[in-house]
C-alpha cells in the first residue's frame, strides 16, 4: 500500500498521545476466520440470538446452547490472532498506556499479548456453575451430555447473554479508560449492541480523538473523528507504521 493513509493532523494527534483504547467487535476477528454475527456469514443471519445467547433459552435447552459454546470454541481455537489483534498489542509499550475495551468473546485480545484487555461480554473459556458459582476452565464434567457441577447444578459459558447485565467492575473501569484516553479506535463493530456502545460516547464527550476502522459504514461513522474503511488486518498496521 503506497498510499500513506493519514493526514497530518490524525497523525499528530496518535504521535503524541499518551492513552490510546482499541474498543473492538466481531469484525477485527473476522479475518482470524470467526464468523461475526451481523455480517454476509453472520451467526445471527442462521440462529436468533434470542434462541441461543440468552439465560431462558440455556434453561430451556442447555444442550443446545453448551453445544453452540463448544462449536464456537473449537472455530476459535483453530483460529489465530490476524495483524489487527498482533499490531494492537506490539505498540502497548510504545505509548503510555494502550488498552482493549471489547465486545468478543474469542480470547484473541489476549492471545495477540495485549496486557490491559477489558471482556465486556465475558470470554469462552471461562465457565461457571449457576447454582454454586464454581469456576472452571475446560475440565467441563458432562454427564449425558449437559454440563454438570459436582454439586449437580448446571455450568455456563462465562459469556454475558442478551438481558443479563454486564461484569459491573470491567464496566466501570472501561468508562474511566474511555474518560481518560486521548485517541479511541473502535475496530471492527457496528456500535449498536448496549451499554457496551455507550462507551464510545463517553471517549467523545470527554475529548477523545475517535478513529472507526471498519470495511463498512456504521451508527458511530458520523461520530467519528476520522472513518478507515477497509479490513482491520490490513488498515491498522498500515496506520501504526506511517506513525513509528
Ligand atoms: C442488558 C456475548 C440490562 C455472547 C453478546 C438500548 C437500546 C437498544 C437495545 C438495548 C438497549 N439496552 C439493552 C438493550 C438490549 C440488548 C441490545 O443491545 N440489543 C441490540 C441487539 C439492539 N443489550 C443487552 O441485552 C445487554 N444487556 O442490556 O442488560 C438489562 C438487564 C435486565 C433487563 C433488561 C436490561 C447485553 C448485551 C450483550 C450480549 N452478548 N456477546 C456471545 O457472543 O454469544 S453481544 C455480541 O453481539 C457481541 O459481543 C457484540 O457485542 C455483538 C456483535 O456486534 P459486533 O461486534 O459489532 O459484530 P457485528 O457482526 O454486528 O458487526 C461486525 C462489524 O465489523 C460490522 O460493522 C462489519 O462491517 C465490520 N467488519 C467485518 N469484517 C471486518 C470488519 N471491520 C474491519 N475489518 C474486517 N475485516
Ligand atoms: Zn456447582
Amino acid at each position: 500500500m503506497n498510499t500513506t493513509l493519514l493526514d497530518n493532523k490524525t497523525k499528530q494527534i496518535i504521535q503524541n498521545a499518551n492513552s490510546i483504547v482499541f474498543f473492538t467487535g466481531a469484525g477485527i476477528s473476522a479475518e482470524s476466520g470467526i464468523p461475526t454475527f451481523r455480517g454476509k456469514d453472520g451467526i445471527w443471519n442462521k440462529l436468533k440470538p434470542e434462541e441461543l445467547a440468552n439465560f431462558n433459552a440455556f434453561l430451556k435447552n442447555p444442550k443446545l446452547v453448551w453445544e453452540w459454546y463448544q462449536h464456537r470454541k473449537e472455530i476459535i481455537h483453530n483460529c489465530q490472532p490476524n495483524p489487527a489483534h498482533k499490531i494492537i498489542a506490539e505498540i502497548q509499550n510504545k505509548f503510555e498506556r494502550v488498552s482493549v475495551v471489547t465486545q468478543n468473546i474469542d480470547n484473541l485480545h489476549r492471545r495477540a499479548g495485549s496486557k490491559i484487555v477489558y471482556e465486556l461480554h465475558g470470554n469462552i473459556e471461562r465457565n461457571y456453575c449457576i447454582d454454586c458459582n464454581k469456576q472452571y476452565g475446560d475440565n467441563v464434567p458432562l454427564k449425558d451430555g449437559l454440563p454438570k457441577c459436582e454439586c449437580g447444578g448446571l455450568v455456563r459459558p462465562d459469556v454475558v447473554w442478551f438481558g443479563e447485565y454486564l461484569p459491573q467492575e470491567v464496566f466501570k473501569a472501561s468508562e474511566k479508560e474511555a474518560e481518560k484516553c486521548d485517541v479511541f479506535f473502535i475496530v471492527g463493530t457496528t456500535g449498536i449492541v448496549y451499554p457496551a456502545a455507550s462507551i464510545i460516547y463517553i471517549a467523545k464527550n470527554s475529548g477523545a480523538y475517535l478513529i472507526e476502522v471498519n470495511t463498512n459504514a456504521t451508527d458511530v461513522s458520523p461520530s467519528a473523528d476520522k472513518s478507515f474503511f477497509g479490513k482491520a488486518g490490513e488498515m491498522l498496521p498500515q496506520i501504526f507504521l506511517e506513525i513509528l
